[in-house]
């Protein structure tokens, strides 16, 4: 690493320290960012930290609802998002007044929202799920009907496993969806030794085709234990790194160079040092839709 590089780590690491801060990184963050963060993981592992860490300020280095879930659940600490432009364009296709539309003409069916959603939507939820919590989240319903909110995905994913209608919304994340079936007989045909895992996110047809089907922090375990030397991961490439350092005695492989979700790469460490030496920006969620947005990410938490 560069003299630079480090010059920057060391600058974070004591302002970290003067301002009572945690930092936490998605998995799908850039490996530097990664590194520098005092816990890396999926959004689940990231919302239960945020409700329970000491320090008075989180720098959340992720998408504006991560943040936005971190400072609902935690609304005496500053939540700060390094990079304010890291939006997430599936959250973007879901709207508190087409999900009220939604439950009015399915009065009978439950409304789950993926946590990627904003706080407006959480609050018109009955409760929240992460892909690695999303079939036992709607297992746990006494609703036999579901409108599932924002992936249509996932949704797919839930329905093959669950004895529930579930009723999709159209949205879809623009990384996961582009992976095409095509994509999977090439990595197959260039590795044919290795097994292949997907997310959750991705279209139903190359769900079929993977070996595992799994949420980051399924995908890390899976890797773990399979006896398998050589996997194709079909997932944000960011995720390359925590699967290399947890296995380094195996190989891993993107599924398609084009995996790469322009928002989780936009944070840098330079982002990092200037957020904790300005203390900005600054993620907030106040009022009616905190209070309604809390109840269903904490009755999330309680599943698990
Ligand atoms: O739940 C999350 O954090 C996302 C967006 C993906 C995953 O599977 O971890």
């Amino acid at each position: 690493m560069s003299e630079i590089h480090n010059d920057l780590v060391e600058e974070i690491r004591r302002l970290k320290a003067e301002r009572d801060a945690i930092i936490i990184a998605h998995n799908y963050q850039n490996p530097e960012v990664q590194d520098i963060a005092d816990i890396v993981g999926d959004s689940l592992a990231l919302a239960r930290a945020a409700a329970k860490v000491p320090q008075s300020v989180i720098v959340f280095c992720g998408v504006h609802f991560m943040a936005e879930s971190a400072a609902i659940l935690s609304p005496d600490k500053t939540v700060l998002l390094p990079a304010i432009d890291a939006g997430c364009p599936l959250a973007d296709m879901a709207d508190a007044e087409s999900v009220r539309a939604m439950r009015e003409k399915h009065p009978d069916a439950a409304v789950v929202s993926y946590v990627n959603t904003s706080a407006a939507v959480k609050a018109e939820s009955d409760i929240c799920c992460t892909s690695a919590n999303a079939v036992r989240v709607v297992q746990s319903l006494e609703e036999k009907r579901v409108i599932f909110v924002p992936d249509q995905n996932l949704a797919a994913y839930v329905a093959a496993r669950v004895d529930k209608e579930i009723i999709p919304w159209p949205g879809y994340c623009p990384t996961h969806h582009r992976l095409q079936t095509d994509d999977v007989i090439k990595a197959r045909a260039a590795h044919p030794e290795a097994l292949v895992v997907v997310h959750p996110e991705v279209r139903p047809e190359v769900a079929e085709m993977a070996d595992f089907v799994g949420s980051t922090a399924q995908m890390l375990d899976f890797a773990k234990q399979t006896d398998a030397k050589t996997l194709i991961i079909g997932t944000e490439m960011g995720m390359l790194h925590q699967l290399k350092k947890a296995n380094p005695d195996k190989q891993f492989y993107l599924l398609s160079p084009r995996l790469v979700c322009p928002n989780m790469k936009r944070t840098t460490l330079t982002h990092v040092r200037d957020s904790l030496a300005s203390l900005t920006p600054r993620i907030t969620v106040d009022g009616d839709v905190r209070q309604r947005a809390v109840r269903a990410l904490e009755r999330m938490i309680e599943i698990g």
